[in-house]
């Protein structure tokens, strides 16, 4: 915009220019289709959905909410009939996002401030009780099995892993890579829900649990360890073509990106903007979930209020590159 108003200003007299301005300025006005927003099944990214779709709606964009499977989304932003992605992890998603760009039709639109962690661990009071003396280092788990078996896990310990949709047979294949499948078996929530029910469940019956959970989230705040494995290196992973030598490995830190449909920008520029600039920080995500799974809020209500809390975090990007001036 700012070449051809320079182009055409130098030659043209003030008045008409103002005009031509404003008629390319309407050119770029968004889309009235609607902004197609995932909903996945963790607190913060369907916060997080209510929360952007708010800022869209604000600017005046229409959205509507999709409920999708995690790893299938990808393909839906490549295909269109998502238009975007706003939590990417990269240590359970990177694959999916990356094919997703490789193949054509879905673009990187930028990285959060936070930095993420997917991993094991156990709420802090099963150290502070000694339930699995060693821990957080992984070689603790040789000999506190026993501390850790519910009815369901055949006199092994029980890792309390999430979805199967999340990471399919990572955690089985870290247990065997260790060495461990002689003493722990690995069992799916059926949901998010389920971890933080066993959290609370474990601490009334004062047994010890180890679940999956990551970073950032609402435990956060409220105490929470993650055990240290041998570390993560490309490939280590059976799926990155890895074998059991190697699958022992633990979660990357990484980060969290947004992905966008190659075509948001063109469509709905001033969303698009906005999109691009939004980054969320490690307690800004961790307060997202918190006011569902620690004050029980629905998600679209702990969505508003987010938004009511923090004008001053999220107004600044609404102001986009065209709409500055207007
Ligand atoms: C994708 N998750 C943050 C639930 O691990």
């Amino acid at each position: 915009m700012k070449l051809i108003y320079s182009k055409f200003c130098r030659t043209l007299i003030a008045a008409a220019c103002v005009s031509l301005v404003s008629v390319s300025g309407a050119s770029a006005e968004d889309s009235k289709l609607p902004i197609k927003i995932p909903i996945k099944n963790w607190s913060s990214q369907i916060v997080m959905a209510h929360v952007i779709g708010g800022m869209f709606e604000s600017m005046g964009n229409t959205v509507e909410y999709v409920p999708v499977d995690n790893q299938a989304s990808f393909e839906a932003v490549r295909a269109g009939d998502l238009t975007l992605v706003h939590e990417v992890w990269q240590s359970t998603m990177q694959n999916a996002y990356y094919n997703a760009m490789e193949t054509g039709g879905l673009i990187d639109a930028g990285t959060h401030e936070a930095a993420t962690l997917e991993e094991m661990g156990v709420p802090n009071w099963v150290i502070e009780k000694d339930l699995c003396p060693g821990l957080p280092n992984w070689e603790a788990l040789k000999d506190c099995h026993e501390a850790f078996a519910t009815p369901d896990s055949g006199g092994k310990g029980r890792w309390l892993e999430g979805p199967q949709s999340w990471h399919g047979d990572v955690m089985p294949n870290r247990v065997k890579g260790l060495g461990l499948d002689d003493k722990w078996v690995v069992k799916f929530a059926g949901a998010a829900d389920a971890l933080w029910a066993e959290l609370k469940a474990a601490e009334k019956e004062g047994r010890g649990t180890i679940i999956f959970n990551w970073s950032p989230n609402f435990t956060d705040a409220s105490g929470f360890t993650f055990i240290e494995f041998p570390p993560y290196f490309d490939g280590c992973r059976i799926a990155d073509g890895g074998d059991l030598t190697t699958t022992g490995c633990g979660s990357p830190a990484g980060w969290l990106k947004k992905g966008a449909h190659y075509k948001f920008p063109k469509t709905h520029p001033k969303a698009y903007a906005a999109f691009s600039k939004l980054s969320f920080t490690t307690p800004q995500i961790g307060s997202m979930a918190a006011l569902v799974d620690v004050d029980g809020m629905t998600h679209a209500d702990a969505g508003k209020k987010w938004l009511a809390d923090n004008g001053d975090v999220w107004k600044p990007w609404t102001v986009s590159v065209l709409g500055a001036g207007n």
